[in-house]
């Protein structure tokens, strides 16, 4: 039988110490450059992709997974900004709540549109706490979601968020300041989060160089994503897999 794309990434973390993941935007990306772009990350070792972004402007979103699946054989998982980017053509979709916010569509409203969606797709579901972190900069998460950050020196809060969403029995807790950040979500915080609770940690936005990726690997993230650095600076790739990979 088949492993599900939940345990094909934890088995991934206990092999490899940590995991990578690259975001791909397709609203940034034309069709041919996303699936060269896929294919580049596969080859320098990155162990799944993500597809998603805060407002989608492309039509062409359930055929850019097709396209991508077709290309690579690691896992392609949605990152949707709502209900409205549930697919049928993704591996697996990180059914996100926003629980750094207060804002009720994105804690449960937009769920209860997609759930039905996904079930009669067949798409794996992967319930994962996400949490907004003050980055200095106002991004398009922040805007689009209408919530507030959780103030990067507040670690205590961090936590609180990140054992509620454990003891809520979400899989994944991903830390993130959104995509094109100012700054990565803090090392220390990072660590703080991680061993308080149990629950596999992704950290993502803002990480623009392999050592900061390797910070985030060392203070106990179980995988990193990085996405505009996909976009502007292919050949550091190798260097940012590696990097995450540096325990192999
Ligand atoms: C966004 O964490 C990802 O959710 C990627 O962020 O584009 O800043 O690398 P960047």
């Amino acid at each position: 039988m088949t492993s599900s794309v939940l345990q094909q990434l934890q088995e991934v973390r206990q092999r490899r110490g940590a995991g990578y993941l690259t975001l791909l935007d397709p609203d940034r990306l034309e069709p041919d450059e996303l699936e060269a772009r896929a294919e580049l990350c596969a080859e320098v070792g990155a162990d799944a992709i993500l597809i998603g972004t805060s407002l989608m402007f492309s039509a062409r979103n359930a055929a850019s997974f097709e396209r991508v699946k077709a290309r690579v054989d690691i896992p392609v998982i949605s990152f949707p900004g709502g209900a409205s980017q549930v697919v049928p053509t993704a591996d697996a979709i990180l059914f996100l709540s926003l629980i750094s916010g207060r804002n009720p569509e994105l804690l449960i409203g937009e769920h209860v549109k997609a759930a039905p969606l996904i079930r009669e797709y067949g798409v794996e579901a992967i319930p994962t706490g996400y949490m907004l972190i003050q980055s200095g900069t106002l991004t398009s998460v922040e805007f689009m979601s209408n919530t507030q950050p959780i103030p990067r020196n507040k670690v205590d809060i961090a936590m609180a968020h990140a054992l509620a969403a454990e003891y809520l029995g979400m899989k994944l807790i991903y830390l993130e300041t959104g995509s094109g950040a100012g700054a990565s979500v803090p090392d220390e915080m990072v660590q703080a989060v991680v061993n308080y609770v149990s629950t596999p940690v992704i950290v993502g936005g803002g990480i623009r160089d392999p050592e900061e990726a390797r910070a985030k690997v060392v203070a106990g993230a179980s995988f990193v994503v990085t996405g505009s650095v996909v976009e502007d600076d292919h050949q550091r790739l190798r260097e940012f897999s590696q990097a995450v990979h540096a325990k192999e």
